[in-house]
């Protein structure tokens, strides 16, 4: 029986991961931050919180990340826990670099020290690439991050790569475009969404407030991703991958996916800054800009190259933009709680 550590379990990724791995019979240890109230309602949602063994973790901390690497041998750790709200990080840039950037190279060197037979993976991201210098983004495309969070991502993913250099590691850095799922955590554009036109459609006529509907992203399910994740470190060698579905989407059409899926009829007006959609049988404005929701700068388009992991790892995203779209507001318009 394999045996399995993944930091940030708590988190969407990590929900699904556990549930990948249980499926396949490995022993899943999940590392979880001691907050006042331990928040495992995603596990318990997919039915596998009785599965896993929790253990005390925070990646800030570097004795408690040594006691725990010390004390147990993993097969595989997979590093997914982060500050991971873009949005946030210009508010707490030093925790950004220190968790999601100093954090790895605290496991790293755990692993370095004590089980270097263990197989690590790195979750690092497209907001690496931030400015866009060359469409579609592969492996081979230099970063230019634009937010703290996208520059400590940075730091995690080369000090991911220079431990598998300089001390052999079976390191594996899988560079994510945005997943999403019904576990998506509620300040993310895509459930941000999602969640009010649920709310919207079940006869609650709040408007949702937005910032930038132009930008564009990747967008592909959560649940696809982890597999490509463990499919990684499956690998005799490790490396880097881009996971991505290749297919790129403003919000603006998101929200029209998310919308017709729940038989909204929205008609939008105005411009950029000023722009909203009415809802055209009730009459009431179901979507506007708030220029609070704008970014000090913006990742204004991700489209991914995935075919080295589609090559190499014979991974393949299922789940269209549309189909997310419509899995997600579903799921909460049938979930509303109102
Ligand atoms: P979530 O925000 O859903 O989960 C983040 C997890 O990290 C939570 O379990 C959280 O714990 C934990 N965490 C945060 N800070 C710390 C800390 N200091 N010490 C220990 N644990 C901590 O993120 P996702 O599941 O969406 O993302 C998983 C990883 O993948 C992140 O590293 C993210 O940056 C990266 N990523 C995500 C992409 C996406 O589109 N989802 C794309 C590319 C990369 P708690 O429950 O206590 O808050
Ligand atoms: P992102 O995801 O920053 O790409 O990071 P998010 O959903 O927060 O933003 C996507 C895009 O939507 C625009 N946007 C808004 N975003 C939010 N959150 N709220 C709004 O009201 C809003 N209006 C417009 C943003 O400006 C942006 O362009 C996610 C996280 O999961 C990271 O951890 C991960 O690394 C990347 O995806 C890949």
């Amino acid at each position: 029986m394999k045996s399995a550590l993944i930091t940030g379990i708590t988190g969407q990724d990590g929900s699904y991961l556990a549930k990948l791995l249980l499926e396949k019979g490995y022993r899943v240890t999940g590392a979880v931050r001691r907050n006042s109230q331990t928040e495992i309602a995603r596990l318990q949602r997919l039915g596998i919180a009785d599965d896993i063994t929790f253990v005390d973790f925070e990646l800030g901390e570097i004795n408690n990340i040594t006691r725990l690497i010390r004390g147990t041998a993993f097969d595989e750790i997979y590093n997914l826990a982060a500050q991971s709200f873009v949005g946030s990080s210009w508010e707490q840039p030093i925790y950004a670099a220190d968790v999601n950037g100093l954090g790895v190279a605290r496991l790293l060197d755990c692993i370095r020290t004590y089980t270097p037979q263990t197989r690590f993976y790195q979750a690092s991201t497209s907001e690496m690439f931030g400015l866009v210098r060359e469409v579609p983004q592969s492996e081979t495309t230099p970063f230019h991050p634009r937010s703290p969070y996208g520059v400590a991502k940075v730091y995690g993913h080369f000090i991911t790569v220079n431990y598998r250099e300089s001390f052999g590691l079976h390191a594996s850095s899988g560079i994510l475009f945005n997943h999403e799922s019904p576990l998506r955590g509620p300040e993310f554009v895509t459930r941000k969404i999602t969640l009010a036109l649920a709310r919207f459609a079940r006869g609650e006529h709040v408007p949702v407030d937005l910032g930038n509907l132009n930008a564009q992203r990747d967008w592909g399910f959560a649940g696809d991703y982890v597999e490509g994740m463990w499919r990684m470190l499956q690998q005799d060698k490790a490396d880097d991958y881009v996971l991505a579905t290749g297919v790129t989407t403003t919000i603006r059409d998101f929200v029209r996916f998310a919308a017709e899926a729940l038989d909204l009829d929205l008609e939008w007006s105005g411009e950029e800054m000023t722009e909203m959609a009415v809802d055209r049988r009730s009459g009431k404005v179901a979507v506007r800009v708030n220029p609070k929701f704008h970014r000090p700068a913006e990742v204004d388009l991700l489209l991914g190259d995935s075919s080295k992991a589609r090559g190499t790892l014979g991974w393949q995203p299922k789940v269209t933009v549309r189909e997310l779209a419509a899995m997600m507001a579903r799921a909460d318009y049938d979930g509303w709680q109102g």
